[in-house]
């Protein structure tokens, strides 16, 4: 049965919408060894857009009856990422437009079904502003089995080191389903600011269709 609170479809991505944070796509300076994430190339030390992968093709009998999730792509790195449902930082820009559509961040729960990730390496971001002392908790749901095996991560942007920092949390079960929680709490380590979540096959070959959830526990004033 379908949760009520799951959003159908995935509509919120406006055409040019699917960036934010005032970061373009692929405008990042690559890594040490000249590396981008997967769908951009280093050139003169900036990962810059790559060809659109071509590998998303779900016309194979194997795949009769899979979603299609197109409507959000492409979403293949933090730049691109969806803004999950009152995950934005409206709460921080323009906080009474924000209170109006999101009342309360405490216990706030929703997520999208009907998403995919298709082979060749084909992998989903979805981004959530935390506040200080909040935490998020992610639920990547799939059904295992060889070659249907779908892990997460979260990314943050670091401000002092203008890179990306990954492994804020990880879901790399080889079983059903992914969980990962992040929290901006005292201790954790972890500032306020944009959290990225990914959700990718375990190898390139790897593909699924998959539901994403999440619970956000704002911080008490
Ligand atoms: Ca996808
Ligand atoms: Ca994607
Ligand atoms: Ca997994």
């Amino acid at each position: 049965m379908k949760p009520s609170w799951i959003i159908l479809g995935a509509g919120l991505c406006l055409l040019g919408g699917c960036t934010h944070n005032g970061v373009t796509g692929g405008n990042v300076p690559c890594g040490p060894e000249g590396d981008c994430l997967p769908g951009y190339l280093c050139k003169t030390g900036i990962c810059v857009d790559a060809p659109e992968p071509t590998g998303c093709d779900l016309s194979g009998p194997e795949y009769l009856g899979w979603p299609d999730d197109s409507d959000l792509e492409p979403n293949d790195h933090p730049n691109l990422a969806l803004a999950l449902p009152c995950g934005d930082d409206g709460v921080v820009t323009h906080p009474a437009d924000y209170a109006a559509r999101c009342p309360t961040r405490q216990n706030y729960t929703n997520g999208y079904m009907n998403l995919v990730i298709c082979p060749d390496g084909e992998q989903d971001f979805f981004a959530i502003y935390l506040l200080d002392g909040e935490t998020v908790s992610f639920s990547v749901l799939y059904q295992y089995s060889y070659t249907r095996d779908v892990d997460a991560r979260v990314w943050r942007w670091d401000e002092d080191l203008r890179d990306w920092s990954d492994d804020v949390a990880v879901g790399l079960s080889t079983n059903d389903n992914e969980q990962l929680t992040v929290s901006t709490a005292t201790g954790s380590q972890n500032p306020p600011g944009w959290y990225y979540l990914q959700v990718f096959g375990k190898t390139p070959e790897d593909a699924n269709f998959y539901t994403v959830a999440f619970t956000l526990n704002g911080s008490p004033n």
